[in-house]
């Protein structure tokens, strides 16, 4: 089956997003599927709360006026924005954009909140949706017009230094996210072409799908005095000099969830990293004739050991084990725990992992050995999405060889850096895109792919 029908089907069968939705683009979060996303970002807002990010929330409606306030911006996404333009059946006297992204709405506001050097920092973000009248193919939680979870955070500096550590702040709060869900990436400095509209210069996060195309999941923009500038946030230095704040900007999107699915599942169905599955652990009675209440009080025993350490879901449904394999098996759950009477007589469990396959037996109460295996599992998915992401990683020498990678391999090739190639639209020499120029096991190299 080749990837894209793969995705398509897993979304469906394993209950995370209903693309029946009568708009181009837009979809629905189903229980499941919103379980994950939650657990996901959550170790977002986590690694920006402890990282002093304060968390807000701004109207999704922004007056034309305001996002035309900042000219590259509004360049960059006069083609993508939805537009509001009557209550009712009055004709509005400022259309109203549904926010692209957020920018514009925000920065009007600091605009009131800085006044001195004291009012700074602010580190604020906010998850909330967004919209894009996308033009490329959408996709399902990878281009969607409505982007459902999006993840900015914004902040404002008093000095251009401060605003360059902030950048290496986001990287790294970036780099821990997604290590956490085990996804691997490699880091660019996009090309001045394609940076984000009003930025100095953009850092993107990029991943590999396995159809060996390279997807965008996250990006950091420097976004220098650009904006400020155009909002007029401006403060007063220690020396009583006045000076625009040094702004940056970086997001996520629902491409993280994506992610997470495309890179961790195999034939079987999902395979969720424990750190986000909705269940941890699930827990199948094996009834047999005459056992039934043995086995399902050992079962409930069991789920009432684990429950407050884990998310743990005990499967007593009137239903073949094999069946609730199969289904626990699409939806991804790290573990299972089985429980029959053998196991019981002999006060074992036996536990079964999803990224591995392997059934083995432990006793009855070892619930360290339980978290040992959660955390080897997630281990585990890292170690193997790495390895077989820098597999689809071509180091080559020359635009030709970069030509022939791109057709017969896909993946990312990286030529070394050379500023000519770096500066022009590679498209009519190669079908691929620039992503960057990008550090990769100490050496500097412009890194291309065919991307999503
Ligand atoms: N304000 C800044 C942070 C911003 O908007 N940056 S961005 O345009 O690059 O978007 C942030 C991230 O959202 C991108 O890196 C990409 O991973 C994701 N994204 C962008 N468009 C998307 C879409 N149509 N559907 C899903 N995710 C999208």
């Amino acid at each position: 089956m080749d990837f894209s029908e793969w995705y398509s089907s897993i979304l469906e069968r394993a209950e995370i997003f209903d693309v029946r939705y009568p708009i181009k683009g837009c979809g629905v979060y189903l229980p499941y599927g919103f379980k994950i996303r939650k657990y996901t970002f959550e170790i977002l807002r986590k690694l920006l709360d402890e990282s002093n990010h304060e968390e807000t929330l701004f109207p999704l409606l922004i007056p034309e006026t305001l996002l035309k306030k900042e000219s590259e911006h509004i360049k960059g996404f006069e083609e993508e924005v939805y537009w509001v333009t009557h209550g009712g059946s009055k004709e509005l006297d400022v259309k109203l954009a549904l926010r692209p992204t957020s920018e514009t709405s925000i920065y009007y506001m600091m605009k009131l909140w800085v006044k001195v050097h004291t009012d700074l920092p602010i580190k604020i973000y906010q998850i909330v949706n967004t919209f894009r009248y996308e033009t490329k193919h959408t996709r399902p939680l990878i281009r969607l017009r409505e982007i459902m979870t999006f993840k900015e955070a914004h902040t404002a500096h008093a000095t251009e230094e401060e605003a360059e550590e902030q950048v290496k702040e986001a990287i790294n709060i970036y780099k821990k996210f997604f290590d956490s869900i085990g996804i691997p990436y490699l880091i660019s400095k996009r090309p001045e072409w394609d940076k984000f509209p009003g930025a100095k210069y953009t850092i993107a996060f990029d991943t590999i799908f396995p159809d060996g195309r390279a997807i965008q999941i996250g990006t950091i923009h420097n976004l220098g005095q650009h904006f400020s500038k155009a909002f007029e946030i401006i403060f007063e230095t220690p020396i009583g000099e006045h000076d625009f704040a040094y702004q940056t900007c970086y997001g996520i999107s629902d491409r993280a969830i994506a992610s997470i699915i495309a890179i961790h599942g195999d034939e079987k169905g999902l395979i969720l990293p424990p750190t986000v599955a909705p269940y941890q652990i699930v827990i199948i009675p094996l009834i047999f004739k005459g056992k039934e209440e043995e086995v399902l009080n050992k079962a409930k025993e069991i789920y009432q050991m684990l429950k407050d350490k884990f998310r743990v879901y005990l499967d007593d449904r009137d239903l073949r084990p094999g069946k609730k394999f199969n289904e626990w098996e699409l939806k991804g759950v790290p573990l299972r725990i089985e429980i029959g009477p053998k196991d019981i007589e002999n006060k074992k469990i036996t536990l079964f992992r999803r990224d591995t396959l392997e059934k083995f037996q432990v006793d009855e109460n070892n619930i360290e050995e339980i978290e040992k295996t959660l955390n080897n599992i997630i281990e585990n998915l890292k170690k193997r999405a790495w390895e077989k992401f820098e597999n689809n990683i071509y180091i080559v020498e020359n635009l030709d060889d970069v030509k022939k990678y791109l057709e017969e391999k896909k993946g990312i090739v990286l030529v070394p850096y050379d500023e000519n190639i770096y500066n022009q639209k590679l498209e009519e020499i190669v079908e691929g895109t620039i992503l960057g120029v990008t550090e990769y096991k100490g050496n500097k190299y412009i890194s291309i792919a065919k991307t999503y």
